[in-house]
């Protein structure tokens, strides 16, 4: 196949790096319905993809991984900067030069075998000024039909990147070359100590190798789109964020948006997406997962979202709880280690009814009863979907210009200590409040261990491409160089629970919230005061219809100076380890936090 580009620097590096790995072919990916359909029908062919039922999910596919490859691995993601200080406390290090020779190693005939593809594709509406042009070079077609939905894939970029001379290089392999005659498993990968999500920030580029699965694999999403965007921001001045965003429209019309922060699998697609019980309040989505946002000429700050699709988690999903996720992958999906059902449609826990027929096959591969009471479907499985297909994605989610943020949200899961809602007294404020966020793990990152509780600073832990100390700077930066157009700042916790049971009713009815949050903003309500900060009057936030007790209300509202004070010593021992690069900003917040919780 001709190469279709005359980009030398992207011609050197492809030609560099087939040399190196050694496919049997190279394939210049088209991002075209036909490619996407080629590709699948081999990997059905293949045994690798499962061509589910027409009738009931047009257009889908499921795939079941190794289990040793289910999610992010974070004890093997590395920020390679030239200067170990540069990573910070809260990246893994190893030099640059080293780690490139153990990784050109391992890359050394590593697509014996396969195909190697070349992918271009755009982060953000291709050509827009916020967008990035990168390519990524695979052999993992399940990879290339992932990128057609979670980013632009087209030729264009080609001509862009001809253009502009700039593209981000994103190298990944599965890590299983197949040797002559050898037939291949359904899911490809490398053991866990030879796999590698390897980032080099000052050169913008991007090595993977050993893992197939979502942000391991997937390169444009969180290696791209934010560690190495959250670098490129901190240098540029603009920010790059583990946010989702959205419009919240009140009955006259008036549009607000929002964008939240929270960790991995406490969520976001959720939020995104929710189904407001607040009558004419409605939610549109413009993202669920990450946001890149500029200051405006206006002095405002405008977001987009860099995506084009959902990589969201499957269980939990329900009409009861995200309709609006449900609707987005009925069709034109792939699925990922849900079960697949005997009429060959999918199933998972908390779908919100049983499994039809009983039971059907597992993400393991293996014949599966639900009455056995084993998990059928991983806790991270996902659904790959477009954006488009989602009913209530907003009508600008691809205004190349962003959408004006007014409101910033924090929050994680906690199940108990954090009040449902509290408000930053200032932006600086609420920038102590997201480099103190923190949360419960949950099952989106494999190897965390057994904590209880993880300072998650901007729920960006695993995504900060440089010093976080430098990173918490920036954001007070931003909140300078915003003054008062800055958003404002909440926390949120929605996971408040009394033994077994949650104390808010969540999802659709955090909605309720939101609209707090926006007659704040307009100065329709009040607020009291609190230690942490402002906090709803009682009946400012609507509780109509809900059937909450009063004493779950008070546990919600409850603001604990005793344990606020012992999480104040927790913080000062998370942030004891940024030395120096700790901005004297953040001290001074939490001495003001003390003062104001022993008053
Ligand atoms: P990533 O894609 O990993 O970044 O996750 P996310 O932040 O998008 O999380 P997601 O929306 O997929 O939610 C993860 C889990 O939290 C699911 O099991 C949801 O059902 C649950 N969840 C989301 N919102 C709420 C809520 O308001 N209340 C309760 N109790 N659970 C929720
Ligand atoms: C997350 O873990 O925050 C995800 C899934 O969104 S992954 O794409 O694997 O990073
Ligand atoms: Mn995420």
């Amino acid at each position: 196949m001709s190469a279709p580009t005359t980009n030398q620097k992207l011609l050197d590096w492809v030609a560099e790096i087939a040399e190196m790995t050694t496919p049997d072919q190279i394939v210049w990916c088209d991002g075209s319905k036909e490619e996407y359909d080629r590709l699948m029908a081999e990997m059905v062919e293949s045994g690798a993809a499962i061509k589910l039922n027409e009738e009931k999910r047009p257009n889908s596919y499921a795939f079941n991984s190794d289990p040793s490859d289910v999610a992010r691995v974070e004890n093997r993601t590395y920020i390679a900067s030239v200067k170990e200080e540069d990573a910070g406390p809260t990246n893994n290090w190893i030099d640059p030069e080293e780690l490139k020779e153990t990784m050109r190693g391992l890359y050394k005939g590593c697509m014996k075998g396969r195909t190697m593809y070349i992918i271009p594709f755009s982060m953000g509406p291709v050509g827009s000024t916020i967008a990035k042009n990168a390519i990524e070079i695979t052999d993992s077609a399940y990879v290339v039909t992932n990128m057609h939905i979670m980013t632009r894939v087209t030729p264009e970029v080609l001509r862009l990147i001809e253009k502009e001379d700039f593209f981000i290089p994103c190298l990944h392999s599965v890590g299983a070359p197949l040797e002559e005659g050898q037939k291949d498993v359904r899911w490809p990968c490398a053991p866990i100590e030879k796999k590698y999500i390897a980032h080099f920030p000052e050169e913008n580029l991007i090595w993977s190798f050993g893992s197939g699965y979502g942000g391991n694999a997937l390169l444009g999403k969180k290696c791209l789109a934010l560690r190495i965007a959250s670098a490129m921001a901190g240098r540029e001045g603009w920010m790059a964020e583990h946010m989702l965003i959205l419009r919240f429209t009140n009955p006259e019309g008036k549009q607000f948006h929002i964008a939240a922060a929270f960790p991995s699998a406490c969520g976001k697609t959720n939020l995104a997406m929710l189904q407001s019980t607040v009558p004419g309040w409605k939610v549109e989505t413009i993202g669920d997962d990450i946001a890149w946002m500029k200051p405006g000429e206006d002095g405002r700050l405008y977001a987009i979202n860099p995506e084009a699709g959902f990589f969201g988690v499957a269980p939990g999903t329900s009409e009861a709880s995200n309709p609006m996720a449900l609707a987005a992958c009925s069709k034109d999906t792939i699925f990922t280690n849900v079960v697949v059902t005997e009429d060959n449609d999918v199933w998972w826990e908390d779908m919100g009814y049983d499994c039809p027929g009983g039971g059907g096959t597992d993400w393991k591969n293996n014949p599966w009863k639900q009455a056995d009471g084993e998990k059928g479907a991983h806790p991270n499985s996902r659904f790959t979907a477009a954006a488009a297909n989602c009913p209530v994605v907003c009508p600008d989610w691809e205004d190349p210009a962003g959408v004006p943020i007014d409101i910033f949200v924090f929050g994680g899961k906690r199940t108990s200590v954090m009040p449902l809602v509290h408000e930053a007294f200032d932006f600086e404020q609420g920038v102590y409040m997201g480099a103190t966020a923190s949360s419960e793990p949950t099952a989106a990152a494999l190897d965390l261990g057994n904590v209880s509780l993880r300072f998650d600073p901007f729920a960006m832990t695993p995504f900060i491409g440089y010093h976080a100390g430098d990173y918490m700077q920036h954001w007070f930066d931003m909140g300078e160089k915003l003054g008062d157009k800055a958003p404002r700042v909440f926390y949120v916790n929605w996971f408040q629970k009394d033994g077994k049971k949650f104390l808010w009713p969540g999802f659709g009815d955090n909605s309720r919230v939101l609209k707090w949050m926006c007659d704040r903003v307009e100065g329709k309500v009040e607020a009291r005061e609190t230690p942490i900060g402002l906090m709803p009057i009682d009946g400012d936030l609507t509780l109509d219809g809900l059937d909450i007790p009063a004493e779950d209300w008070e546990k919600l509202m409850k603001v604990d100076n005793e344990a606020f004070l012992n999480t104040v010593e927790d913080a000062k021992a998370y942030l004891a380890k940024f030395g120096d690069k700790l901005p004297a900003k953040m001290n001074e917040q939490l001495k003001k936090l003390e003062a104001r919780l022993k008053a």
